[in-house]
């Protein structure tokens, strides 16, 4: 299954008819700097445009007009109402250019057309959520015991000004989930999407401003580190909202000290996904594969570490492995695609390495274990889904984010033994349990020390239900009512007699 050629240069010229500058205070403007960088394609490394380089500078001028926005209108003045329906004008215009969205994503990021009747859904379905919370965000009253007996009520206000720093493994997705509560409680925002995928993110820009998004509201920085270090450490910024490497949000808390910053963080992860004997192996299987498999297995919460059961642990394996080795791996914009690419060289090399530690440290191979180079996808960074078995707790490949398509399989004798060897990380954000036993399901959804549990499924995901991390996984939490108090300072107002 190689590249189609044609689909690929079509498809970068919709790229190159999209805005690749910086949205500043509703202005598309160059970098200060006057520099660009270059995203290309991971399917074939081409280059597919030139985009804006943003600095310190930049950031400094989108943080003003945030802040103008903030203060002086006309955003601070728009009542829930209002925002509710630039919310829901957002969506529509959301679900009327996803094939756009959806093939911008697939050009830059690698990630195959196919996954995206999921990310559309989910897309439309947060800017929606939000916009229904939008006008439910109220305080309450309370009784107080203080002399005179005076009446305190809360109020529920805008954190401010939120610098929004992004990872490259869902451009679009992640744009929308940080954005679309900030909007709902009267936050403005400096997005600053990653270096290797800023396309989507920036059209979502062009897309908040065809939605009424008033100037200043939603700004867009395309840009490096450097940029994200500005704006994290930047004393106009109320929030940082952050997802990506651990290394990167400890520097983001250490940024955030300068004004007392609120921080929110979703980091890394090692999720265990532990499959007991007695579970519908049928249904396990496939999805045991595609909890680490999904976006080539560039997902924070991916299922790495699968822990089977003794007793059916060669079984499982087998039909793990199988199953690996069907899956269709190729041109992401192609509709049979299952996994596409990783998404730069780096990122691939970085993988490699991992596969050659495994075998070192005397895991076997059971499915794949090395780079695609026939068939057309010599030129892409495309890995073969892997599957190692015999994996030890202490092995590299158990305790580290490989951020790749790589499943390490362990096996497990009793509840005790699991529990204890699933939380030896210092991660903790997904986890999943196989089980038709309730009192083994209810047991582990409490044991198990990570934000999400999800029985006899994984990676499920909707606006309603809050997601995020456990230890240095990260703290916060994105989608759900939690998401929206993220956005929100709380102010007591006493009313005494006067
Ligand atoms: O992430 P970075 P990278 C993990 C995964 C991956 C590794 C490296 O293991 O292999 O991290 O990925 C911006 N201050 N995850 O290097 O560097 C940067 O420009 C402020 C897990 O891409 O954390 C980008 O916009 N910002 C993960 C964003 O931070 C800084 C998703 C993320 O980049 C900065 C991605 C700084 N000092 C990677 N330095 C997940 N949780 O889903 C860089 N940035």
């Amino acid at each position: 299954m190689g590249i189609h050629d044609q689909r690929l240069q079509d498809t970068i010229a919709l790229a190159k008819s999209k805005p690749g500058q910086l949205l500043i205070d509703g202005q598309w403007v160059n970098a200060l700097s006057g520099e660009t960088f270059t995203t290309a394609t991971p399917a074939t490394g081409q280059v597919i445009r030139e985009v804006a380089k943003g600095g310190p500078g930049d950031i400094d001028l989108a943080v003003a007009a945030a802040r103008r926005a903030l203060e002086e209108g006309p955003w601070s003045r728009f009542s829930p109402f209002e925002r509710q329906a630039v919310l829901l004008k957002l969506a529509d215009l959301v679900e009327e250019h996803w094939d756009d969205i959806a093939k911008l994503d697939s050009l830059d990021l690698g990630n195959p057309i196919t996954r995206t009747a999921a990310g559309k859904r989910r897309s439309v379905g947060l800017l929606r959520y939000y916009a229904g919370l939008a006008t439910a965000i109220h305080g309450h009253t309370i009784e107080t015991s203080a002399p005179g007996n005076p009446l305190a009520y809360t109020l529920k206000e805008p954190v401010g000004v939120v610098g929004a720093i992004n990872p490259w493994n869902g451009p679009f997705g992640m744009s929308v989930w940080k954005i679309a509560p900030a909007l709902a409680t009267g936050c403005t925002v400096v997005l600053k999407p990653a270096e290797q995928a800023p396309l989507s993110p920036i059209y979502f820009g062009q897309l908040c401003l065809e939605a009424g998004v008033p100037p200043g509201v939603v700004n867009v920085i395309s840009g490096m580190g450097d940029a994200g270090a500005h704006l994290a450490a930047h004393p106009g910024v109320d929030k940082v909202a952050f997802t990506g490497s651990t290394h990167v949000g400890q520097r983001i808390i250490e940024a955030s000290a300068g004004n007392v910053k609120r921080v929110t963080l979703e980091l890394g992860g090692k999720s265990p996904n532990i499959v007991f004997a007695d579970a519908n192996l049928d249904k396990a299987v496939p999805a045991a594969a595609m909890a680490v498999f999904l976006n080539s297995g560039q997902i924070c919460s991916a299922g790495t570490r699968l822990f089977v059961e003794e007793a059916v642990y060669d079984e499982f394996i087998e039909k793990v492995a199988a199953f690996t080795t069907s899956l269709k791996v190729g041109d992401p914009l192609d509709l049979e695609t299952q996994l596409g690419p990783v998404v730069s060289q780096e990122q691939m090399e970085r993988i490699i390495g991992y596969l050659d530690i495994g075998r070192e440290q005397g895991a076997t191979v059971s499915a794949g274990g090395g780079r695609i180079l026939e068939d057309g996808l010599e030129k892409g960074y495309f890995l073969q889904p892997t599957v190692f078995s015999g994996v030890d707790d202490d092995m590299k490949i158990a305790r580290e984010e490989i951020f790749g398509p790589v499943l390490s399989a362990l096996k497990f004798t009793d509840i005790d033994d699991v529990v204890r060897r699933a939380n030896d990380t210092s991660f903790g954000l997904g986890s999943g349990v196989w089980t038709r036993d309730i009192s083994k399901a209810t047991q582990m959804s409490r044991r198990l020390k990570a934000g999400s549990v999800w029985v006899n499924s994984y990676q499920l995901m909707d606006p309603a239900v809050p997601f995020g991390g456990y230890k240095m996984s990260g703290y916060g939490r994105e989608s759900g009512v939690e998401h929206i108090e993220e956005f929100l300072n709380t102010k007591a107002v006493w009313i005494a007699e006067g």
